[in-house]
């Protein structure tokens, strides 16, 4: 009988990325785990052909600050695609939510206002 693993499964298509332009925005907050991540979104995209030196890393303080650095670059037209990489974690305080909340806003800002084609 086939079974069915609930969860997370990474997609199985090859793609070609080696026309491919990518930024990646992280954080230095929680580094040890954002650079994996990182190393990570770097492996997968050089298994889809994208070119290493066409990945260009830039690093901000906190992961407030991915959505603004992240517009800011892709206004250059350098980049056809962008990933931002932030670790939040939990604390005594508030700031998870609102930091979190902040984020996925601002980030979905970035990709609905970012032209296709022109960056
Ligand atoms: N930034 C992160 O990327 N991850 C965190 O877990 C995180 N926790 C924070 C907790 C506190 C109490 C504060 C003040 C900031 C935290 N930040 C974190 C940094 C935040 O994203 C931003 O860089 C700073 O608030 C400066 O704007």
């Amino acid at each position: 009988m086939e079974s069915f693993t609930k969860g997370v499964k990474a997609p199985t298509g090859q793609y070609n990325g080696s026309s491919l332009h990518v930024l990646i925005v992280k954080t230095r907050w929680n580094s040890e785990i954002v650079d994996s991540l990182v190393e990570g979104a770097i492996n997968t995209l050089t298994s889809h052909r994208v070119n290493r030196s066409n990945i260009h890393i830039e690093d901000v303080a906190g992961s407030y600050e991915l959505p603004f650095a992240t517009k800011r670059i892709l206004q250059g037209g350098r980049f056809q695609v962008a990933i931002a990489i932030g670790v939040l974690i939990k604390g005594d305080t508030m700031h998870f939510e609102y930091i979190a909340e902040a984020v996925s806003h601002g980030l979905m800002s970035v990709g609905l206002d970012t032209e296709s084609g022109t960056s």
